[in-house]
């Protein structure tokens, strides 16, 4: 029985329509005035990074209408003019295809502690609603977690990649097009499958993915909605089936679909792995694609699930992928950092994020064409949604600036500092309910900065020494002196000890070779009073090496010899 929704999110009961605040935000212009005594309407300059380099800069200038003023080839950003209104000069811009961000001054403009960036939420005031709670600012689930302040230590790079499995993506949306590295589509038994087509088709599929992956790295800087939390990150979609509806059970094909797109997220190179989806039962293959993940070193994360309300699915049952030993489970917060009503409990559930009522972008095709229950808030594709989905790639993406600002943390090293970094909430410690608590990501930053892995260790184990050697006529071989001559089929008599003595112990006697290096030939057993002695039969003509060599145990530590050399030549 799977009760669960495959995908742990759930639209918001309540929604707030808001008119997109653009012009208000972006109004005032650049920092360009006119010169004094031109006669001229104001100019307006405009930064824009061209698609596929500045060689394409002037076919944008033909298609905005905006006039090229010049090209920074190395950096791939051009200039534009305008003598008309800046705000929609940036619009056109932002629109065309072959540009993939802007760049402009704010009015008052400074630099300052706690980078905020220049995306709607953080310019515009607006609100979400919270069931049962009230009315949020919009960013509520940036500010609470202390990302702003987190964001002047780091902002993610392009050598960090987060793999997304999800429904389907929304891959021109202007907040996200430039931030999707190529996707690969596992819904098996679709045409698309096994194709890099992972845009949505689906409208009832459509929007989940796309949200997911905004939360893990949406532009930022461009005017567009909102920032993704690792927001100079890379995304790589990975599309994977559902049967119509995301609130259907789950089916095999699910199962299938998404183990394949996890064992594909092991081979890939990305480094931390979201999955906002799970089941309510143990699957082998999943189990095993995770600990295949696990073991490629990836970061796993992944929705501690939607159970706990009545008619969501039975309270408390554990969700799979997010209980299985190594993957990140993440708990949803609301606001006023109370736990989200719908949120899993359990002792699975490792760390919380906000989850409530959180605004990421939304597939721009829905507008107008789908159920009123199913449109975007606002023209630009954005909306808000709650679910253990969404507080799991917030999460995410705070592991992907934790690996970007230390690359050498390994997965459960980031575990164990989002965990440690995290602010504590309800039962005093890790609870079933907020996990290690509501994570903190400049503490989490600050941490991983900080992190001293803890030296091994040190080995206070004794070294067994080993004094022998080995005559054969009147020659006596020593160990480590060079070779020695002795006719082959001679047999060489060794008798030796060892310090300290190894009462009644196996010892091997072992001969080197090149290709195999040391290789048991025999083994002595050692007296009371930690002596042996052996013979051996130099049966070929060739260079012989010989010692004994001790395992080791809980006192002394594995030791091997320099043994004795003999050269067995034939006789004459
Ligand atoms: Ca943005
Ligand atoms: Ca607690």
């Amino acid at each position: 029985m799977s009760r669960n929704d495959p995908l742990a999110s759930r639209p918001p009961r309540r929604r707030r329509r808001r008119s997109l605040a653009l012009a208000a935000a972006l109004g005032a212009g650049a920092a360009l005035a006119a010169l004094p005594g031109a006669a001229s309407a104001q100019q307006s300059l405009v930064m824009a990074q061209v698609v596929g380099g500045t060689s394409n800069a002037d076919e944008v200038a033909s298609r905005t209408g905006l006039t090229l003023e010049g090209a920074i080839p190395q950096i791939g950003w051009a200039t534009y003019s305008t003598e008309g209104d800046a705000a929609t000069a940036r619009r056109r811009l932002l629109r065309d295809r072959g540009v993939s961000r802007i760049d402009f001054v704010m009015p008052g403009e400074r630099a300052g502690a706690d980078f905020l960036p220049r995306d709607i939420i953080f310019q515009s005031p607006g609100l979400v609603a919270v069931n049962g709670l009230g009315s949020f600012d919009w960013k509520w689930h940036w500010t609470i977690a202390n990302f702003p302040a987190a964001w002047d230590i780091s902002r993610g790079s392009s050598a960090v990649r987060v793999v997304v499995i999800d429904s389907e993506f929304d891959t021109e949306h202007p907040d996200l097009k430039t931030k999707f590295a190529a996707g690969r589509n596992f819904d098996s038994g679709t045409a698309d499958y096994r194709t890099g087509r992972v845009r949505a088709t689906d409208i009832n599929t459509a929007f989940h993915g796309s949200h997911v992956a905004g939360l893990v790295g949406a532009a930022s800087d461009n005017a567009e909605g909102g920032p993704g939390a690792c927001f100079d990150c890379v995304v790589i979609p990975y599309k994977i089936g559902f049967s119509g509806s995301l609130t259907n059970n789950v089916d095999e094909k699910f199962i299938r679909d998404l183990t394949e797109a996890l064992t594909a997220a092991g081979d890939s190179d990305g480094v931390v792995i979201n999955m906002s989806l799970g089941t309510s039962r143990d699957h082998a293959p999943l189990k095993a694609a995770v600990d295949y993940a696990r073991s490629k070193g990836k970061v796993i994360v992944a929705s501690a699930g939607n159970s706990q309300l009545n008619g969501q699915g039975p309270s408390g049952v554990p969700n799979y992928p997010g209980a299985y030993d190594g993957v990140i489970a993440v708990a949803a917060t609301r606001p006023d950092d109370s736990i989200a009503p719908f949120s899993t409990n359990g002792e699975f559930v490792d760390i919380a994020a906000p989850g409530d009522a959180v605004l990421s972008t939304w597939d721009s095709r829905l507008d107008g064409t789908v159920p009123a229950d199913k449109q975007p808030t606002h023209g630009i594709g954005y909306k808000a949604l709650s679910g253990t989905s969404m507080a799991s790639p917030i999460a995410a993406g705070l592991a992907a600036l934790m690996k970007t600002v230390r690359p050498d943390l390994t997965a459960d090293e980031v575990k164990l500092l989002l965990e440690q970094s995290a602010d504590d909430l309800g039962a005093v410690g890790r609870d079933p309910v907020f996990g290690s608590g509501r994570i903190n990501a400049l503490k989490a930053l600050q941490a991983a900065q900080a992190y001293v892995r803890p030296a091994p260790p040190p080995d206070t184990r004794k070294a067994v020494r080993f004094f022998y050697s080995c005559e054969q006529g009147s020659k006596d071989l020593a160990a480590g002196k060079p070779f020695v001559g002795v006719p082959v089929r001679a047999r060489l008599i060794c008798k030796g000890r060892t310090q300290p003595a190894l009462r009644k112990v196996v010892l091997e006697i072992q001969r080197y070779s090149a290709r195999g290096g040391w290789k048991r030939i025999g083994v002595v057993r050692t007296t009371n009073k930690g002596r042996f002695g052996f013979t051996r039969k130099l049966n070929t003509v060739g260079n012989w090496r010989i010692r004994v060599a001790f395992g080791g145990n809980a006192a002394l530590l594995a030791s091997g010899s320099l043994g004795v050399k003999a050269r067995a030549v034939a006789r004459r």
